[in-house]
């Protein structure tokens, strides 16, 4: 029993000699730093035993230096503060005991007891009231970024609803264009004998007769509207001229003939007449010509004869037969081609029912030809037609594709995020005025730099990419706390004017500052709601769901 209580009692004599045996150690590494039964203790590599006393004996024992974690006898190794009251922290070892107090050991423990004063109580508090404001703003944001989340998500939806409405529309163009593209070919290649035969129809030659005789008609009635124009002067100069005294009753009877013609009043009652007194009955007698009798259905007005008669003349008849002989064709039964269809795969089917009409018309085509040249003239209009149809088609089907575009843009990690937290500012302008400029930051687009007292405005950089360091993971947070912007109007006599936007959390999104690092590389600081990633407590309390949403 003695000797077990001499150990005992030289032990605390022992640690009281030198520096503790455990300082510098990290809180992690404190179960390692303990002496075995026998007094001896194990370098943190396995590589050697020693006694327990040669451990921060200010003397390196150990090859990978863990002997000595609280003096500064082992290159290359790290000091442990506990800054109790604040927050622990690493120094190099070599700054322990140089006489120098340092930042991050705030409790002094780098130096020998009384160099350095403790100030970890007032750190530790102005850092935890620094703390919680951040945590304040991040909170804030991150119900801001939030809503930019949901944003996204109807976003998404609102452009997936019109890319199945476009993919709706191009199918009913598919079709037309298909339609149009069909007595295209016809009419273009048809034989001029085949269509010379196809223009006997009777239906074409009465369509023919009847365009001959409306043409003949439309200008019989314009001769007859300019000589009735005429006739109305001559009676008019009469009816005003004549001198009624006279008493010619054949002049007279002509006058009040062309007067109930045309609605005016005896030329002699004119004069007396007293206002409001025979009003009525002159405005009766004025409309009564213009009361005609009713049209029967169909019919057309004099205005519409007037304004739509000349594109009824010009109806391209030709397209218009061929139209309706396709029309009118009904399916060949029993023929090959119909037939056909049951000895084709299922998933060619719809191809095959799609093209079947067009395929008739060629193998018709190829029956009746007879190597003569086209009516290049007749099809012009069923081309453009055709032409006007198919660029229909091609606009749908390029908007779609856009859409589609940004439908995968919304989410992607290097555009808007994985969760497509930017979308919402895709194109949100913040500007800064320093005084001399105003800056104008268009998120994912670019940046400009506007004189305030007029001058030229120049672009600063067009959006690149996120932050684009080797070093940095796309789809972290630090990913997205630098925008680069690129290509700006260049300098004179130097390069190409660019921007780096760095950005951290905050309630609002704004440029805080700006500045010219070197000739026209430009740094921008600012604050957005997106960054502010929502805090872990929070999270679990909302569910942790919300954002996936
Ligand atoms: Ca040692
Ligand atoms: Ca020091």
């Amino acid at each position: 029993m003695v000797p077990w209580l001499i150990l005992l009692a030289s032990l605390p004599l022992s640690a009281t000699a030198g520096p503790s045996k455990t300082l510098g150690v990290s809180p992690d590494l404190l179960p390692k730093y303990t002496p075995s039964k026998s007094g001896t203790w194990k370098c943190l590599d396995g590589s050697k035993e020693i006694p327990w006393d040669f451990v921060n004996d200010d003397s390196c024992d150990c090859p990978d230096g863990s002997d000595e974690p609280g003096t500064g006898a082992c290159p290359n190794t790290r000091f442990y503060c506990k800054n109790e009251g604040h927050i622990g922290a690493f120094i190099p070892s070599s700054r322990v005991n140089d006489g120098l107090c340092e930042v991050q050991c705030c409790d002094g423990s780098d130096e020998h007891t009384g160099v350095c004063p403790n100030l970890c109580k007032e750190i530790g508090e102005e850092y935890r009231t620094k703390r919680d404001a951040e945590l304040k703003i991040q909170r804030a944001g991150a119900k801001v970024r939030a809503s930019y989340i949901a944003f996204a998500h109807q976003e998404k939806k609102r452009l997936e609803a019109d890319v199945q409405k476009l993919a709706e529309e191009i199918k009913v163009q598919e079709k037309e264009v298909s339609r149009l593209r069909d007595i295209a070919e016809r009419s273009e290649s048809l034989s001029q004998a085949a269509l010379e035969q196809k223009k006997k129809s009777p239906l074409y030659q009465s369509f023919l007769s009847h365009n001959a005789a409306l043409k003949s008609m439309q200008r019989e009635h314009a001769k007859h509207l300019e000589r009735e124009k005429a006739l109305g002067l001559i009676l008019d100069t009469l009816r005003t001229g004549y001198n009624p005294n006279y008493q010619d009753m054949a002049v007279l009877e002509a006058v009040r003939g062309w007067e109930e013609l045309a609605g005016l009043p005896h030329i002699n009652d004119v004069g007396k007449e007293k206002e409001g007194e025979n009003k009525d009955d002159t405005a009766k007698q004025e409309t009564a010509p213009e009361t005609e009798e009713p049209l029967e259905e169909g019919m057309w007005t004099a205005d519409q004869l007037q304004h739509q008669l000349d594109a009824l003349l010009g109806t391209d008849y030709v397209s218009l037969l061929l139209e309706h002989e396709e029309f009118i064709q009904a399916p060949i039964d029993g023929s090959i081609l119909f037939e056909l269809s049951s000895y084709l795969p299922e998933s060619i089917l719809p191809i095959y029912e799609d093209f079947k009409d067009t395929l008739v018309s060629w193998l018709q085509k190829f029956h009746v030809i007879s190597g003569g040249t086209d009516g290049a003239a007749d099809s012009s209009r069923a081309q453009q037609a055709y032409h006007d149809a198919e660029n229909e088609l091609e606009q749908l089907n390029t908007e779609k594709e856009t859409k589609e575009n940004d439908v995968k843009e919304i989410f992607n990690i290097h555009g808007f995020g994985a969760k497509g937290e930017w979308k919402k500012l895709d194109g949100t302008c913040l500007e800064k005025d320093t005084g001399d400029y105003t800056y104008e930051v268009c998120l994912f687009k670019e940046v400009k730099q506007r004189p305030n007292n007029g001058g030229t405005t120049f672009s600063l950089g067009k959006f690149e990419s996120w932050n684009p360091s080797p070093d940095v993971k796309p789809g972290e947070p630090e990913y997205y706390q630098k925008q680069v912007y690129k290509h700006g109007t260049r300098c004179w006599n130097g390069p190409e004017r660019n921007v780096v936007l760095l950005l951290t959390c905050g309630t609002e999104n704004a440029i805080l500052t700006v500045q010219e690092l070197e000739k026209c590389e430009y740094e921008f600081t600012g604050t957005s709601p997106a960054l502010c990633l929502p805090l872990v407590g929070d999270q679990k309390k909302a569910g942790g769901s919300r954002e996936e949403l």
